[in-house]
């Protein structure tokens, strides 16, 4: 993690606060915010990610010869969520670190949000120990049915343990009660771009004055209004993360037989299971596939697993986006 070659002096502890993929800045320990690069000779072993510095990470920053900060090593990570960067990359993309909660902020149109997207997050929340929570957005827009499908969808992830919040952003619906449980905690907010991660922010923390996408800018595909992460303190105690957008979120590093431990509903159900390795996919004495069929363990929950499965024993072939 250090670089041996380069002689650094002054050295500081701090948080990445913002990372633009190339310049950061870290807040140390007397609150000043220093603005920090990486030398290209720096890598973290182990872990092959477009990004080696996440915010949220706890860093030592240090000066060099030319007088500049730059970012020497990163302190151990308490958790971290992460990616797989693109559908054919081997590379992952860490997301943020550090966190006591991680938000994932959906809508139901524009734009909706898949539920293999949900579940793909969810089941990685699970694997890096971060817990969780979902929360639907733009409520203000819901006629009758959109109202039935968000009903269902709490219903479904408070069943299996997440926390479901209704929110809007801009008619201030929902923010109080959702501050509420944030207080204190470090909070990443990820979701599909236009969602309205930064929107939220901006209502949960005064003044916080982020960047948000124009109401026209909505249906162009791939506009990313947000380009940085961003660490944003809460007045009230605890942080928000605001990152960009993600179109697709791949799932990455599990093993085949240890995908069902990151959906709790199916993990729980799998005691059961005859065989300790079952994957649930037709074994005898399985469990899981008869909880399927009476409805005891959602469709769309089972096959989100089973499009994590597929993806894995597909090996390096194409992946599919969800
Ligand atoms: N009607 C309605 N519009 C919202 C709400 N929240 C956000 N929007 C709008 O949705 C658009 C996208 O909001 P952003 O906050 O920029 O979305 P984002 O998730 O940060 O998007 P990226 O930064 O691209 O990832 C903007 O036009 C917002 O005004 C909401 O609760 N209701
Ligand atoms: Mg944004
Ligand atoms: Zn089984």
């Amino acid at each position: 993690m250090k670089n041996k070659k380069d002689t650094y002096s002054d050295k500081r502890e701090g948080v990445v606060i913002r990372n633009t993929g190339s310049a950061y800045i870290v807040k140390t320990e007397d609150g000043t915010d220093v603005p920090c690069r990486i030398k290209g000779n720096f890598r973290i072993k182990g872990i092959r990610t477009t990004n080696p510095v996440a915010t949220g990470d706890r860093v030592v920053v240090s000066k060099a010869a030319d007088d500049a900060d730059y970012i020497t090593e990163i302190l151990p990570r308490k958790n971290y969520i992460i990616r797989r960067a693109s559908n054919l990359s081997k590379e992952s993309h860490i997301l943020a670190s550090n966190l006591d909660l991680a938000a994932l902020v959906i809508s139901l149109r524009e734009p909706s949000t898949p539920t293999t997207f949900i579940d793909r997050f969810l089941a990685t929340a699970e694997a890096y120990s971060v817990p969780a929570c979902l929360v639907i957005n733009k409520c203000d827009m819901w006629d009758e049915d959109d109202w039935e499908l968000a009903k269902a969808l709490e219903t479904l992830y408070t069943q299996i343990g997440y926390k479901v919040f209704f929110t809007s952003a801009t008619a201030d619906l929902g923010i109080a009660m959702l501050l509420e449980f944030l207080k204190g905690k470090v909070t990443l907010f990820a979701g599909n771009s236009g969602v309205g991660k930064s929107s939220l922010i901006n209502a949960l923390i005064p003044g916080a004055d982020l960047k948000t996408g124009k109401i026209s800018d909505i249906h162009h595909t791939g506009t990313h209004t947000t380009t940085f992460s961003e660490m944003l303190p809460l007045p009230e105690g605890g942080a928000l993360i605001d990152i960009p957008g993600v179109r697709g979120f791949g799932t990455i590093d599990f093993e085949p037989t240890e995908v069902s431990h990151y959906f709790p509903e199916i993990f729980r159900k799998s005691a059961e299971c005859r065989y300790g390795n079952c994957k649930h996919t037709g074994e005898p004495g399985c469990a899981v596939v008869p909880a399927v069929e009476n409805h005891e363990i959602s469709q769309s929950r089972y096959a989100s697993y089973l499009s994590i499965l597929e993806e894995l024993e597909d090996g390096d072939k194409y992946r599919k986006p969800f």
